[in-house]
């Protein structure tokens, strides 16, 4: 009995602890990208702008996807979004043509995570607060055309890893972030700081919509890559080290976060290190976005070694690494910047 009263406190206390670690969370200030000399000639990338990633753990290129692309793309996952998002009751139903059917969504039930199987741990479509991702919609060709197998990100992406890459035959899908009630005011509470799992090397984020200040746009730590590189037993594969609790800590008390607003087509390259968030949403709009990996093509485990470490992620195009390299004071020996 005594055992039980001091488990629930510890319960308590626990939970207590995390909220006011929440209430704590520093704001995030809005962020357009400078203008940065760009490439000339065959380079994709400029001096300045791999100078910028490698500081901050993020480059925006604005507009690098061509805008007819996106609408194109936009219409075929609103085809989607009707069939596989069930609204709570009749009403609720999200329809393209009528925002008053975005605000603040009642969906219906979401299915549980899966136990087992090809998609275990994730749903293939998922719906919740104010959040939509279409992972299972990530395999198609005209999201793998618009950004991992787009000419031009694809080649920012060898630039800056290597001409090896592991083949893109995924994209994490489509994340939408849906406009919530009126009078809200942005609180850094409302951040969700954390760090992806499995190999995480350089990822991507094109933007499908304009991204106005607070309007839900990915919010990263800048120059968290660069702590958190040091977190892990090695440089890509997720291995935490005894420093990673703290150091996570330490990014998400002393760094003031980054939300970044872009217009559509544009794309953000993030480190994979980078702590990051869905950004703080108080805007009239769906904040559309989606979502790549790429990572150096290396010898991988299989999914049951996966699962065995818990780390079965089948939405992304990223394994872990059969041999990661140790950690050392250089975080871009293995990249090609
Ligand atoms: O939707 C967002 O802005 C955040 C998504 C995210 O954290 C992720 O893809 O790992
Ligand atoms: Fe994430």
């Amino acid at each position: 009995m005594a055992r039980a009263e001091t488990s629930d406190q510890d319960l308590e206390a626990s939970r207590e602890a995390a909220r006011r670690q929440r209430e704590a969370q520093k704001l995030s200030q809005t962020f357009t990208m400078p203008q940065l000399p760009t490439a000339s000639g065959e380079q994709t990338v400029s001096h300045e702008q791999i100078g910028f990633f490698k500081e901050h753990g993020f480059l925006i290129l604005e507009r690098l996807i061509d805008e007819d692309a996106i609408n194109a793309a936009m219409s075929r996952i609103w085809d989607y979004v009707e069939v596989r998002i069930p609204g709570a009751s009749e009403s609720s139903v999200l329809r393209r043509d009528d925002p008053t059917t975005w605000r603040q969504p009642a969906f219906g039930k979401q299915p549980p995570q899966p136990k087992t199987g090809y998609y275990q741990g994730r749903v293939p479509v998922e719906y919740f607060d104010r959040t939509i991702k279409l992972h299972d919609i990530g395999t198609e060709d005209f999201l793998l055309d618009l950004l991992p197998r787009h000419p031009c990100v694809e080649a920012i992406a060898k630039r800056m890893l290597g001409p090896n890459l592991r083949p893109s035959n995924v994209t994490r899908g489509v994340y939408a972030l849906l406009p919530g009630t009126k009078g809200r005011s942005a609180k850094g509470s409302m951040l969700g700081p954390h760090t992806d799992q499995v190999c995480q090397q350089l990822n991507t984020c094109a933007y499908l919509n304009d991204v106005e200040p607070r309007g839900g746009g990915f919010t990263v730590y800048p120059g968290s890559h660069r702590i958190m590189f040091q977190a892990h037993e090695t440089e890509a594969n997720f291995s935490p080290n005894a420093h990673f609790r703290e150091r996570m800590r330490k990014v998400v008390n002393t760094i003031e976060p980054y939300e970044l607003c872009a217009p559509k087509g544009s794309v953000i390259f993030w480190h994979g290190r980078t702590v990051h968030s869905p950004g703080i949403h108080l805007g009239d709009n769906i904040r559309w976005a989606l979502f790549g990996d790429y990572s150096l093509d290396h010898p991988v485990l299989d999914d049951d070694e996966h699962r065995a470490c818990g780390q079965y992620e089948w939405f992304k195009n990223t394994r872990l690494f059969r041999e990661d390299h140790f950690i050392t004071e250089d975080m871009w020996r293995g990249w090609s910047i």
